[in-house]
């Protein structure tokens, strides 16, 4: 039987190169991406795109059974910045959109779900140094608590229906082609743009705030490393710790001046600061290691010439 893929939340940071990577591998019409706002021109011109609702139960069914869908990957969340400005609306959307897919999933028989998790799961309790996989978790966020209550739900339909749950805990993913939106380590994707296009970058967070981070192209290429892991290879069905390297605000400036020598960088922090401080600094993600062989090709070197070389060429093909 064919792979057929469903893609929820293919326009955003995440979902615009997710489904560029999957349709490389099992083949453009194969590959289903969905949203409720418009794709790239890429995503548009290389395979199908329709508008979804993952909120409307039915049409979500449907879709499933329609285009007999194996495997799905649900993105559509409200990040953490955003949630707390609306929280009962953003637990709702975050809720909700999982359920429908776990339902849906178990329903309609598609095999494999992936659903991500974040490292805003764990909070002020949890021990904030290499970070292990099983610690204290109590989030204090209503993202991370909807991550953390996503992570029993999916472990739950994994182990009472059968349904094949698979989850990352995403550190701060940095990209260049599509911007977060939303989020708290949104920080370490706008520092690029303003860097190249003002030299200049005010940043919401304290100079010191190291969190874990990681380049799209490891964290797309683990996401489907783990999807394509022998089931039996899997010790948990919750969610993996996962996340390659780790710096705070002042570091990357550093690193940024190594290209361009008269960047600056002031500190305002804002509401975010708090959620920042309540995650961890840094991860130990041995397990998804050990068992699905997660692996990092980025560090803050590599990654840092990588985004200001494509923003360059982004913004320059713009003007
Ligand atoms: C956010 O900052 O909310 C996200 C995340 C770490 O899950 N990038």
């Amino acid at each position: 039987m064919d792979t057929n893929i469903l893609v929820i939340g293919s326009s955003g940071q995440i979902g615009s190169e997710l489904v560029m990577a999957l349709r490389k591998i099992y083949g453009n019409n194969h590959v289903f991406a969905t949203d409720i706002k418009q794709p790239t021109e890429e995503i548009r011109k290389s395979g199908p795109f329709q508008i979804l609702d993952v909120l409307d139960f039915n049409n979500l069914l449907h879709f499933l059974v329609r285009f007999n869908i194996t495997e799905i990957y649900n993105l559509a969340a409200v990040l953490s910045g955003n949630a707390e400005k609306i929280p009962l609306q953003a637990w709702d959307i975050n809720m909700r959109a999982l359920m429908n897919t776990l339902e849906a999933a178990r329903e309609s028989g598609a095999k494999k779900l992936f659903w991500p998790s974040s490292i805003a799961v764990f909070g002020p309790t949890t021990p904030r140094r290499n970070t292990p996989q099983t610690t204290i978790m109590e989030p204090n966020t209503v993202y991370g608590i909807s991550k953390l209550a996503g992570e029993r739900w999916g472990e739950y339909y994994n182990k009472r229906y059968g349904v094949d749950f698979r989850s990352v805990r995403y550190p701060g993913l940095i990209s260049y082609k599509t911007e977060p939106g939303g989020g708290t380590t949104d920080y370490a994707v706008e520092i690029f743009f303003e860097a190249v296009k003002k030299g200049h970058y005010q940043c919401f967070l304290k100079e010191n705030t190291a969190l874990p981070m990681m380049f799209m192209e490891d964290a797309i290429s683990n996401t489907i490393k783990l999807m394509q892991a022998d089931a039996k290879q899997l010790s948990l069905r919750s969610s993996y710790n996962m996340a390659g390297i780790s710096f705070d605000p002042k570091q990357l400036a550093a690193e940024i001046r190594k290209h361009i020598p008269g960047f600056t960088i002031s500190f305002k922090p804002d509401f975010r600061q708090a959620i920042a401080e309540s995650w961890p600094a840094s991860i130990d993600d041995s397990v998804a290691r050990r068992d699905w062989n997660m692996e990092t090709t980025y560090d803050i070197g590599k990654l840092t010439s990588t985004m200001l070389e494509k923003i360059r060429e982004k913004l320059e093909k713009k003007a």
